[in-house]
């Protein structure tokens, strides 16, 4: 028997940007992650084409045995200005998408908002530095519930508003004389967690059936001693990187510790009367989480600045540099996990223990909606991909989430991998691959995009097979 349940959604994920190309076709404008990434890495006017070769992509789907897909909307695809006419050829495409996954038995999970703000929204106002984006970003709600709603069951509303909070690359703060960075930082945090909870209200309005939720990135923090000053960073790392936005979706309230804090720091958000209530109303249905890796920090002392995280976007081991949150905690490596070439340490266990921390305090249903592991794949002479670096990951991961909910009674009820397919990684561009699928080109030379499977790929259709007992 397995013990993942009969309904378990096998799914696996990709984002709009990161895929599609296609970046300025049939009506769409540019992103900010358009003009982010294209410059560095391979741009996002190609990236997998998946604009035009979605039913092909859909056929290895199905081929793979896939009973979900989690993908996201192009907000600059549906509302070209941000807000006001929709584009029908953008809705004419995901209409297209959702129908033919739908055809072939795949459940549709839409991303609304992954990172991709339009531009004219980021040059008008700074995007989510401004409230104004609230009733932009409701209105584009109400257009994909509209549209989309009679066939999608499940939304995710933001993806990894944390990490668009603790990563200095997500999003762009500029030093101003009015407001310090952090300032900036809680006020963007509050302003999307009102867009969030007003897109999760709207959904219960709209589609009572529906489910709706964010995509929070999360890693649980462990001290690097048991020193109990590490001991105490650990706590407050926790808190501030995944119990602030967690009480935040599920108890619609500010954490008293982070309350303290942002008083401290003079960073309290500028709460409008009605936003509290609003935020508890909002409270999702579910959880998705993105889960990758674990975090290890000990305490700094007093006279220890503080300092920004340095990513290692080049593949070369032992680049990152760990920030230091001042008086708080510092990041340091853990001693008993591996690592890939980005410094992503490797911790299955602590998908078990970041389950268990959420689930035994909020018990909401929890589905996975990104894991996996970037690195280098080649294409062998007959055409071969021989990832077995990812399937040892994977499936150490599925272990522990099998374990979750025999051993721990934790509601899982799905696993969207990352990635389907090749895709532009956020921080390296093709150099760095994630999919089931390969997909024939580099960051500099875009060659035939034919795909390829991988031994992943072959992998997966079996534990897919038996529901998950392989
Ligand atoms: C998550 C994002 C994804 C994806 C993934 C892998 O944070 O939601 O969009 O990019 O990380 O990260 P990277 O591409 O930097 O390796």
């Amino acid at each position: 028997m397995s013990s993942f349940p009969e309904t378990f959604l096998w799914g696996a994920a990709t984002a709009a940007y990161q895929v599609e190309g296609a970046y300025l076709e049939a009506g769409k404008t540019l992103s900010v992650v358009d003009e982010s990434i294209a410059p560095e890495y391979a741009d996002t006017s190609i990236a997998s084409d998946h604009y035009h070769r979605f039913k092909e992509d859909i056929c290895l789907m199905k081929e793979l045995g896939l009973t979900a897909y989690r993908f996201s909307i192009a907000w600059t695809r549906i509302l070209p200005n941000g807000r006001g006419a929709i584009n029908q050829a953008g809705v004419d495409f995901y209409n297209q998408l959702i129908d033919e996954l739908i055809k072939n038995n795949i459940e549709p999970i839409v991303t609304i908002y992954h990172f991709d703000l339009p531009v004219v929204l980021q040059e008008e106002y700074g995007g989510f530095s401004s409230r104004k984006i609230i009733p932009d970003f409701v209105a584009y709600c109400r257009v994909l519930f509209e549209q989309f709603g009679d066939r999608v069951n499940y939304w995710l509303t933001i993806n990894e508003q944390s990490n668009m909070f603790l990563l200095p690359y997500l999003i762009s703060f500029t030093e101003s004389s009015e407001q310090s960075l952090l300032k900036q930082k809680y006020e963007m945090n509050h302003i999307m967690t009102v867009a969030h909870a007003s897109a999760v209200k709207l959904c219960h309005e709209l589609l009572p059936d529906a489910k709706i939720g964010p995509a929070l990135g999360v890693s649980p923090v462990y001290p690097k001693t048991c020193n109990p000053k590490d001991v105490l960073a650990a706590e407050k790392a926790e808190e501030l990187r995944n119990t602030f936005f967690l009480e935040l979706y599920c108890n619609g309230q500010y954490l008293p510790s982070m309350q303290a804090y942002m008083k401290e720091h003079d960073c309290l958000p500028t709460i409008e009367v009605g936003d509290m209530a609003l935020i508890k109303e909002g409270k999702c249905d579910f959880l998705g989480l993105n889960y990758y890796d674990s975090k290890t920090v000990e305490h700094v002392t007093a006279l220890e600045r503080g300092k920004e995280l340095v990513i290692n976007t080049s593949g070369e081991v032992g680049s990152t540099e760990k920030e230091v949150v001042e008086g708080i905690y510092k990041g340091c490596s853990n001693p008993y996990l591996e690592s890939n070439d980005w410094d992503w340490e490797i911790d299955p266990e602590g998908l078990r223990i970041t389950l268990n921390r959420i689930y035994q305090r909020y018990q909401i249903p929890l589905i996975i909606t990104e894991n996996g592991l970037g690195g280098i794949d080649t294409l062998t002479e007959n055409n071969q991909v021989h990832d077995d670096y990812r399937i040892e990951y994977l499936k150490k991961h599925l272990e522990q989430i099998q374990l979750a909910i025999v051993q721990d009674g934790v509601a899982v009820f799905g696993f969207c991998p990352w990635s389907f397919i090749d895709l532009i990684s956020t921080t390296s561009g093709f150099r760095k691959r994630y999919g089931f699928v390969y997909v024939d080109r580099t960051d500099t030379e875009v060659r035939e995009l034919t795909r390829y499977k991988k031994d992943s790929f072959y992998w997966y259709q079996g534990v897919i097979r038996s529901n998950g007992k392989r």
